[in-house]
């Protein structure tokens, strides 16, 4: 019998026009996105989570590593790597998802790191709730922020600064904020922010500042370049705009059959194909629906319990292909209501692009 390839008319392109510029590609190569194969695991394993690092991975000796509590508070003081991991130990699984994911779909956008899908992973975070040490170093009563900085330190846009956060005390009471050392049972690693890191689940990942050094508690708000100048939702590059907390709602499915290596579209066979994908929102609002486009009807997934408040949700659906090409899509409906939308909410930085997932399967008849 004759082999089915769709893909022989594809050959593989010399230059690459329009989406990314070559610096973008250099961040590509240093942050790498999950493979979406991966969404069949309910944690992500190690190596396969994304990663995001906007200056050099710091190398740093847990044994001389101490973080700060410094600020507005009666009782500043010290911790070091051994007295964080006596406190009460708390481990969570987690979804974290770059803001910046889905970036590469925008149009006009920013230059930024390109991501298409892949900016997203879930794992088994453990370390110690923040909320009791700052109990502990009693925040004047004037405090209104707390600021996170990591040792690393860089340019953006010609200003130089360590990478640095802030969230409100309102913020920090309503967040289960952790202090992290461990990552899917084992020591962080380098790249993930070892020897600490804090954790700000159902939020985009910039909250969630690695290699942490100092925390601040401060009586007026923080400017910090990643507060003040990023992370914001604007539509014109002139606007302070709004910023940028809680994951939009999103789902992703697993590529079906198998791929063609430059194109990443898909073969399968004709039949039964069993479909699947995770989906994910903010601040630990439930997903309520998972529906999947096949052949221009929207179909209703079987939904799995998720690990956690604010881990991702399991979907699934059995679907009946038929010989051709089809483009499959996945839409997730959270506890509010919040559906995600067929093109991108448009936004300069290309920020929390949660627009349907299109992929593209050819079936085989045999
Ligand atoms: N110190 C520091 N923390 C950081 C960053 C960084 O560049 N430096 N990147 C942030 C961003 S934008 C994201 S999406 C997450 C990524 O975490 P991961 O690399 O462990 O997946 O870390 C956040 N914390
Ligand atoms: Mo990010």
């Amino acid at each position: 019998m004759k082999i089915y390839n769709p893909f022989k008319k594809f050959s593989r392109p010399k230059t690459v026009q329009g989406v990314f510029e070559e610096n973008e590609v250099e961040l590509a190569n240093r942050n790498s996105g999950m493979p979406l194969e991966s969404l069949e695991h309910d944690i992500t394993p190690i190596g396969q989570h994304y990663l995001l690092t906007h200056f050099d991975i710091p190398n740093i000796d847990k044994d001389k590593h101490i973080i700060s509590f410094s600020g507005d508070l009666s009782n500043p003081f010290s911790l070091t790597y051994d007295e964080i991991k006596l406190r009460p130990k708390k481990t969570m699984s987690v979804t974290l998802e770059c803001a910046g994911n889905g970036r590469a779909n925008v149009n006009p956008r920013n230059f930024s790191m390109p991501w298409k899908y892949g900016a997203v992973g879930t794992s088994e975070w453990t370390g110690t709730p923040l909320r009791p040490l700052l109990n502990e170093a009693q925040l004047k009563p004037s405090v209104i922020e707390i600021s996170f900085t990591g040792i690393d330190r860089g340019f953006d846009s010609g200003y130089e600064h360590n990478f640095a956060r802030s969230l409100t005390l309102e913020q920090i009471n309503e967040l289960d904020v952790l202090l992290v050392y461990q990552m899917n049972d084992i020591p962080l690693l380098p790249q993930h922010g070892a020897p600490l890191r804090i954790i700000v689940p159902g939020w985009y990942g910039m909250a969630s500042v690695k290699w942490l050094t100092g925390i601040e508690a401060l009586s007026k708000p923080f400017e910090g370049y990643q507060q003040i100048q990023t992370y914001r939702f604007r539509q014109s590059r002139a606007e302070i705009g709004e910023p940028i907390t809680e994951m939009r709602v999103k789902s992703l499915m697993k590529p079906p059959g198998i791929p063609d290596w430059t194109t990443r579209k898909r073969l399968v066979s004709a039949g039964t194909i069993p479909l699947m994908g995770r989906a994910w929102s903010g601040g630990g609002k439930k997903i309520s629906k998972v529906e999947v486009l096949c052949d221009s009807q929207w179909v209703e997934a079987n939904l799995d319990f998720s690990k956690s408040k604010y881990s991702w949700t399991k979907w699934s659906l059995d679907w009946l292909a038929t010989p051709g090409h089809h483009v499959l899509s996945c839409r997730a409906t959270d506890e509010t209501g919040d559906t995600q939308p067929e093109d991108p909410i448009f936004d300069v930085g290309g920020f929390a692009n949660n627009s349907i997932q299109k992929l593209d399967v050819f079936v085989s008849n045999h």
